[in-house]
């Protein structure tokens, strides 16, 4: 760690603040990741999100949480990683911005183990599917940074892929989303178990299974994409 100071010390700063590292790299211009505000190509790309439940209580005690607005978590994210990237001259960039939407899942697969799951979700080697983006810094400097994690996807030792199977509208096919027969079902009764404890085909990864969200936090993912089908707000 003591080899990549400014790294460590931002992923320090930004573990207090609530929000974990989601790895950084250094973009190409194949990345397609804006330029800085004043048009200087961006240097650095740090990524930042959630890992399992760990980042949810400090969002659940935050005002966007309790204010009754709409997209408390996009709004959250945003304040924290613009005071992250203020003292930087950092620009902050956001998952939820769009569409166009910024290709986010592509920038984390150079940033660190994760991989394109059968059902467009990105699995990680530890975390499984109980992970996500909200956002991430561009810098000016290229920052000293640390090796990229590059362990395999564990999909590729997953035979019996359980998670195309167990979707009860079969909703999830490989590489294709029916996100419309997903909300239908979310949104009636029978679909009570996957709103309020979570995706069922996420729920059945065998990877990360100690990592799941919590049903607090599920219930209110799931209550965000519902609305997302309704509103435009993309979770
Ligand atoms: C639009 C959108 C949706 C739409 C449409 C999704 C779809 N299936 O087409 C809706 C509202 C339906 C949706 C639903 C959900 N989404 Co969504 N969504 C997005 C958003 C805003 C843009 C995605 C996009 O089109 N990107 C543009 C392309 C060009 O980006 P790209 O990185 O270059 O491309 C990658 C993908 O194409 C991926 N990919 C390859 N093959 C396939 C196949 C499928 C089926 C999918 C989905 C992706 C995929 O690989 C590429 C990288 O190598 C992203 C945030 C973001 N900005 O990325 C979140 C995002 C992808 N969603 C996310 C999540 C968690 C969900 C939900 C589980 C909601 C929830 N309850 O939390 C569901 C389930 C989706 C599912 N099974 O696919 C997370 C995924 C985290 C992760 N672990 O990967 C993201 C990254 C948001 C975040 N804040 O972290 N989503
Ligand atoms: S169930 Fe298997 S194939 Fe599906 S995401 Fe998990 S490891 Fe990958
Ligand atoms: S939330 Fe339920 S209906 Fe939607 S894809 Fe997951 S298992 Fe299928």
């Amino acid at each position: 760690m003591s080899e990549v100071p400014e790294f460590s010390l931002l992923c320090a700063t930004a573990a207090g603040a609530g929000l974990a590292c989601r790895g950084a790299f250094h973009p190409e211009a194949s990345d397609d990741v804006p330029p800085l505000r004043d048009g200087v190509p961006t240097a650095t790309l740090v990524l930042f999100g959630f890992v399992r439940g760990e980042q949810w209580p400090a969002f659940t005690r935050s005002n966007e949480f309790a204010d009754r607005q709409p997209g408390p978590l996009d709004r959250w994210s945003r304040r924290l990683i613009d005071a992250l990237g203020a003292p930087l001259g950092a620009r902050g960039l956001y998952p939820s911005d769009g569409p166009p939407w910024l290709p986010f899942q592509r920038w984390a697969t150079k940033a660190e183990a994760v991989h394109v799951s059968p059902l467009g979700l990105l699995v990680h080697p530890d975390w499984g599917l109980w992970h996500s983006y909200r956002g991430a810094l561009a810098l000016r400097e290229r920052w000293q940074l640390p090796a990229v994690d590059r362990r395999p996807s564990p999909c590729d030792e997953c035979a019996a892929q359980p998670c195309l199977s167990t979707c009860p509208v079969d909703a999830v096919q490989p590489q294709r989303f029916n996100h419309r027969s997903c909300a239908l079902h979310v949104g009636s009764d029978d679909g009570s178990d996957c709103l309020h404890a979570g995706c069922r085909a996420r729920r059945s990864c065998p990877v990360g299974q100690r990592h799941r969200y919590g049903d607090h936090q599920a219930e209110f993912h799931m209550r965000a994409f519902l609305r997302g089908a309704e509103d435009g707000e993309r979770r």
